[in-house]
């Protein structure tokens, strides 16, 4: 049985897998969490990341305001369903994921600068004063998601190159760091494989540690005549060097089928950025944007992933 290594965390949203439902990810039965209606001054609150903090959770969401810029605001709840939106910024850019290391919480987001996007990187104790770094690499890049803790004594952080528009490719890559500032040793991770994800991958939600490995969940796009396709994937990399892929499903683990995720600014999106763990009953729930409009909530446990990745693995 794969297991988390990991806090346990009993507060976590969960519901119990439907009857007779056969896949590994199921979705909650109150989504969306998170719609406009949250905030005043959002079109729209969606690709956004949570944490367990204090006794209860924070969160960094993107919002898309009624100009249409992109911003990060923070946000705090007591059950990881009903949260509070803060009225202020702290940042522009979108789609940020978080995590904490040592007891600090890093954001990671898409930063716009003149030149493109470039992954922005902060830090904070309490979600209120923000020490920003240096960006983590030049422009373009986007996806720039930080492992949970060191490996081997440096940061290591998954991105995904791509260029000005909404990039004809795209494979995750990795890249080292002892301080944050200076990043290299980069490897490349992986590219789109199947057909779901056949346009670009990027990485998701912070990478789970389980005794297999690390449990990643990612996004891939397909291209239809229609536009795009964004669904949910996941693979195991290795513990020690997660550049190196050991495990990875064939096909989709969450797709746009709901109308939340079919309707929307843009249609058809699931874009997971955020999971809470328990590690004692191995239950995870996972955050994603649904048709760039709302936040979602889905279900699974990492043993029943890691099941799934083995017995659909491409890796031969
Ligand atoms: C990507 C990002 C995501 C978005 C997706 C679909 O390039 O901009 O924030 O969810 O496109 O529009």
């Amino acid at each position: 049985m794969a297991k988390i290594i990991g806090k346990s965390l009993k507060n976590i949203p969960w519901q119990a897998k439907p009857a007779g439902y056969e896949y590994p990810v199921w979705r909650y039965d109150g989504n969306p969490v998170i719609t406009r209606d949250n905030l005043y001054f959002a079109n729209s609150i969606f690709n956004s990341a949570v944490v367990p903090y204090g006794d209860g959770f924070a969160g960094v969401f993107r919002v898309d305001i009624r100009t249409r810029d992109q911003v990060i605001v923070t946000g705090f709840s007591k059950d990881a369903i009903n949260w509070e939106l803060e009225d202020r910024y702290i940042f522009e850019g979108y789609d940020p994921r978080i995590c904490e290391i040592d007891g600090e919480y890093y954001l990671t987001w898409v930063k716009l600068t003149p030149h493109g996007t470039v992954i922005g990187v902060a830090s904070t104790k309490d979600f209120k004063e923000w020490r920003e770094y240096e960006d983590a690499c030049y422009p373009v890049a986007r996806n720039g998601v930080l492992f949970p803790r060191k490996i081997n004594g440096e940061y290591v952080m998954l991105i995904r190159p791509c260029d000005r528009g909404h990039t004809p490719y795209g494979d995750i890559f990795l890249m080292h760091s002892k301080d944050l500032t200076y990043w290299g040793k980069h490897r490349f991770v992986m590219s789109p494989v199947k057909n779901w994800e056949m346009t670009k991958v990027g990485a998701g939600p912070t990478p789970i540690e389980t005794d297999e490995g690390w449990l990643l969940f990612y996004h891939g796009v397909l291209t239809s005549c229609n536009g795009f396709t964004y669904s949910m994937g996941a693979a195991i990399l290795d513990k020690d060097e997660p550049w190196k892929v050991l495990a990875r499903a064939d096909s989709f683990l969450l797709a746009p089928h709901e109308l939340y995720e079919c309707v929307g600014d843009v249609p058809n999106v699931v874009f997971p950025c955020a999971a809470l763990t328990d590690a004692d009953t191995g239950r995870t729930a996972i955050y994603y944007g649904a048709a760039d409009t709302s936040v979602a909530l889905a279900f699974t446990t990492v043993d029943e992933t890691v099941n799934y990745i083995k017995a659909h693995n491409l890796i031969k």
